[in-house]
C-alpha cells in the first residue's frame, strides 16, 4: 500500500514552517496538462495579466491570474485533482474553497528577480491559512522557461477582508460583508469533493 503523502510529520511541518514540498503530486498526464494551460495562458493573456519585468530585461516576467473558468486545463487541475485534498490535510481545515490560479512565466535570461515578500497584503481575506509565508525568486539565468502553474486554496477558517487597496488579483465580491465566510461562487468548495 502507498504511504500517504501527507504525514503527520508533514502536517507539523506546514504548521511550523508555513512551507513543505510534495513530489509527484501530479501524474503526467496532469504535468502536461498544466504545460498546455500555461501555453493557453501566454497565447491568449486575460485581463489582469501583468508583465513584471523592465523593458530592457533580456528574459521576461509575465503573470497571469483567474483563468480556471475559461482554460479546462487549469479548472480540472485546481477542483478535481488530489491538490484539493492535500491542502485540505495540510490545513488542517474540513472544507477547502479554491482561491484562484496564478501563472507565472521567466523567460530565460530574465534578470528580474521576486524580491522577499508575504501575499497578506494582497489578499481579501484573512484568518488561518497560507499567505503569511515569505518567499522570493532570483531571475532564470538559463535559456529555458521558467514555468508555474500556482494553485491557491483557502481553508475553512477564511473569512472576507475588504481591503481599501486594490488586492491581486482583485475580486468584486458585491455585497459579501467584512468578516463573511468566503462563501461566494468565485470560491468553489473543492474539498470535500463534490461529484463532476
Ligand atoms: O516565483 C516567483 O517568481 C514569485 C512567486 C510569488 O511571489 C508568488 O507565487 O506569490
Amino acid at each position: 500500500m502507498n504511504e500517504p503523502m501527507v504525514t503527520d510529520e508533514v502536517v507539523a511541518a506546514f504548521a511550523r514552517d508555513g512551507v513543505v514540498c510534495l513530489r509527484s503530486v501530479l501524474d503526467p498526464g496532469q504535468v502536461t496538462a498544466a504545460a498546455e494551460a500555461i501555453e493557453a495562458v501566454l497565447a491568449a493573456p486575460g485581463p489582469l495579466t501583468q508583465v513584471a519585468s523592465a523593458a530592457d530585461d533580456p528574459g521576461a516576467f509575465t503573470e497571469d491570474f483567474c483563468r480556471w473558468q475559461e482554460i479546462p486545463q487549469i479548472g480540472q487541475l485546481a477542483r478535481y485533482s488530489q491538490v484539493p485534498a492535500l491542502a485540505a490535510a495540510l490545513m488542517a481545515t474540513p472544507q477547502v474553497r479554491f482561491y484562484h490560479d496564478h501563472v507565472l512565466v521567466k523567460e530565460g535570461r530574465t534578470r528580474q528577480r521576486t524580491p522577499w515578500h508575504q501575499d497578506q497584503p494582497y489578499y481579501n481575506v484573512d484568518g488561518r491559512g497560507l499567505s503569511l509565508t515569505v518567499h522570493g525568486a532570483p531571475g532564470f539565468g538559463y535559456p529555458t522557461r521558467r514555468r508555474i502553474l500556482s494553485l491557491r486554496y483557502l481553508s475553512a477558517g477564511a473569512r472576507h477582508a475588504p481591503r481599501p487597496w486594490r488586492t491581486s488579483p482583485p475580486f468584486d465580491l458585491g455585497e459579501l460583508p467584512a468578516g463573511a465566510p468566503m462563501d461566494h461562487p468565485l470560491f468553489p468548495v473543492v474539498w470535500p469533493a463534490v461529484s463532476v
